[in-house]
C-alpha cells in the first residue's frame, strides 16, 4: 500500500511528478503514480481514489486544473495540488485555490512536484520522529548548500 498516491491529469504530467518522487526516495516514503483526468477519465479518478488505502493524494494538473478539487470530492483525507504550467499559468493556479468552503485543497506552487512531496512528508512526520529527523536534516543540508554558495560567490568577487 503505497503512503502516497500521486495523480496526473496527462502523462506530460510526468516531468512535474518526478520531482516528487525524487523527495519519496530520498525520505523512504512509498508512493504510486497514475495517470486520471477530472473532464476525460473522471470515473477512473473516483474508482482510484475509493479504492486507495493512501494516506495522502498529490493531483498534478494544468490547464482548467479540476483534478485536485474533484479527488477531494470524493475523499476527506489531505489532497495537495500541484498546478502545472502553460500557456496561461495563473488558470491551472485559481483552478487549485479556488476550492469551495467545505471541500479544501491544499496547493503547492506552479510545478512545485518536491514541495508537495515535502508537505506530504510533513503532515506523515506528524506521528513518526524518524520522519522528522530526517525533515530536519533536511532543512539542515539546504541550510549549509547556503553558506557553501555565500562563500563561492564571495570569493569570486574578491578574485
Ligand atoms: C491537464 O491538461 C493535464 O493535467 C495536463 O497538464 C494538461 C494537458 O494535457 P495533455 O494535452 O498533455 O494530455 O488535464
Amino acid at each position: 500500500m503505497p503512503e502516497v498516491l500521486v495523480i496526473m491529469g496527462s502523462k506530460s504530467d510526468l516531468p512535474v511528478a518526478e520531482k516528487a518522487a525524487d523527495i519519496f526516495k530520498k525520505f523512504s516514503i512509498s508512493y504510486d503514480f497514475k495517470v486520471a483526468s477530472a473532464h476525460r477519465t473522471p470515473k477512473k479518478v473516483e474508482d482510484l481514489v475509493k479504492d486507495s488505502d493512501a494516506k495522502i493524494f498529490i493531483a498534478i494538473a494544468g490547464l482548467s486544473a479540476a483534478l485536485p478539487g474533484v479527488i477531494a470530492s470524493f475523499t476527506t483525507k489531505p489532497v495537495i495540488g500541484v498546478p502545472v504550467s502553460g500557456k496561461v499559468n495563473m488558470d491551472a493556479i485559481l483552478s487549485i485555490v479556488q476550492m469551495p468552503p467545505g471541500i479544501p485543497v491544499a496547493s503547492v506552487g506552479l510545478d512545485r512536484g518536491d514541495n508537495a512531496a515535502v508537505l506530504a512528508a510533513e503532515i506523515l512526520s506528524i506521528d513518526d520522529k524518524a520522519l522528522q529527523d530526517k525533515l530536519a536534516a533536511y532543512r539542515a543540508e539546504m541550510a549549509a548548500k547556503i553558506d557553501r554558495d555565500s562563500e563561492e560567490v564571495s570569493n569570486a568577487v574578491q578574485a
